[in-house]
């Protein structure tokens, strides 16, 4: 082994360095000149077999290429760190200038949000919620409620029934054919049927009519129900909390009256009419020009309903009422048509 070999060693090492092109390249070039079986740690391990006058010079030699490597080592090592980290910033780097991507925030319906004030008028004078269900029988949503036989309501072309596979045979359940219940009373019967007395409820929900949808109806909308027994109840206790209703919903400006009106279910029953808000009573397009828009029907329960669920009449009387929340929606904020609560329209709904 010359100097002029070990320089040689060193130069190639050198230009291996320089052009190693990432750490790992870098390392692997470490190892083959100065690993255990490295070029340069070879040449060292033959110093012994070296004659002893060569020795000190071609010592000094190797040492300056060692010191020399290790060096351009390093130096290349830091050089590709610093382009490696800033490679991996780049790669990960986020456009903060690109415009963001935008998360609609959805709210209450005007309906869900009217139904909810509705309960909690109630609730608080002391009335629970009930619920029952949507697919009900003729029994609870007719017989129960004194509804006669041949009354037009149970008819086909008011209700809608529910039919078997094939759509020719009407589904039975007990006795009882299977509807979509057009009010919530069932689930009154259901509480009269079951629950100690009194009750004080509301009974929300949705229901279904055969009708076409116009300005003033919906084949599918919400209604509430409410239903008072207990001992002593008189018309006067009727009349008294719909009218603390109408004020709480409508405003203390709005006038109420109660007209004559048959229900099968109760006896005597009521509809009840708020003045217009359109032109405040002398009568406008809005409210057909009588000055009076109606908004719920009601009564004393009559004596054959508490018949069906067993509960004396001489011993207690009742109230009751009910009113579609979509047509409650359209008197109290001006709305024409009912439809419109339903069109999903954001321009239209968010100005409630
Ligand atoms: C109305 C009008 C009048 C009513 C009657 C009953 C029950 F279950 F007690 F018989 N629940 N709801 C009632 C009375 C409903 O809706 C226009």
């Amino acid at each position: 082994m010359q100097t002029i070999e070990i320089e040689a060693l060193q130069e190639t090492a050198l230009q291996s360095i320089a052009a190693a092109s990432s750490s790992k390249e870098l390392e692997q070039v470490r190892i083959a000149v100065l690993g255990k079986k490295g070029s340069l740690t070879q040449v060292l391990r033959s110093m012994g077999s070296v004659p002893q006058e060569e020795r000190a010079s071609l010592g000094a030699s190797v040492n300056t290429a060692r010191v020399q490597l290790e060096e351009a080592l390093e130096l290349r090592a830091s050089e590709l760190k610093a382009l490696e980290q800033s490679a991996a910033i780049k790669a990960e780097s986020v456009d903060v200038t690109l415009p963001g991507r935008s998360q609609p925030i959805g709210s209450e319906h005007l309906i869900s949000r009217l139904t909810r004030e509705i309960v909690e008028v109630f609730r608080g004078i002391g009335y629970r919620v009930v619920e029952g269900p949507e697919v009900e029988t003729e029994y609870y949503n007719f017989t129960a409620l004194n509804a006669p036989a041949d009354h037009p309501s149970r008819s086909q072309q008011d209700t809608f029934y529910v039919h078997d596979r094939s759509g020719t045979e009407s589904r039975v359940f007990g006795e009882s054919e299977v509807l979509l219940r057009p009010q919530t009373s069932p689930a009154q019967v259901r509480v009269m049927e079951n629950d100690e007395l009194p009750i004080y409820i509301l009974a929300p929900g949705r229901v279904y009519r055969r009708d076409t949808a116009d300005p003033s109806h919906l084949p599918q909308f919400t209604q509430i129900e409410g239903l008072v027994v207990d001992k002593g109840i008189s018309f006067a206790h009727l009349k008294g909390t719909l009218e603390y209703f109408c004020k709480e919903i409508f405003g203390p400006e709005r006038k109420t009256r109660f007209r004559p009106h048959f229900f099968p279910f109760t006896e005597p029953s009521a509809e009840v009419d708020v003045s217009c808000g359109i032109c405040g009573g002398s009568g406008c397009r809005f409210c057909g020009g009588t000055g009076w828009l109606e908004i719920l029907g009601c009564g004393m329960v009559d004596p054959n309903v508490f018949g069906f669920v067993d509960i004396n009449p001489e011993e207690y009387s009742g109230f009751a009422f009910g009113m579609g929340v979509e047509r409650i929606a359209c008197l109290k904020y001006d709305v024409p048509d009912l439809r419109m609560l339903l069109e999903g329209d954001m321009r239209f709904l968010r100005q409630f």
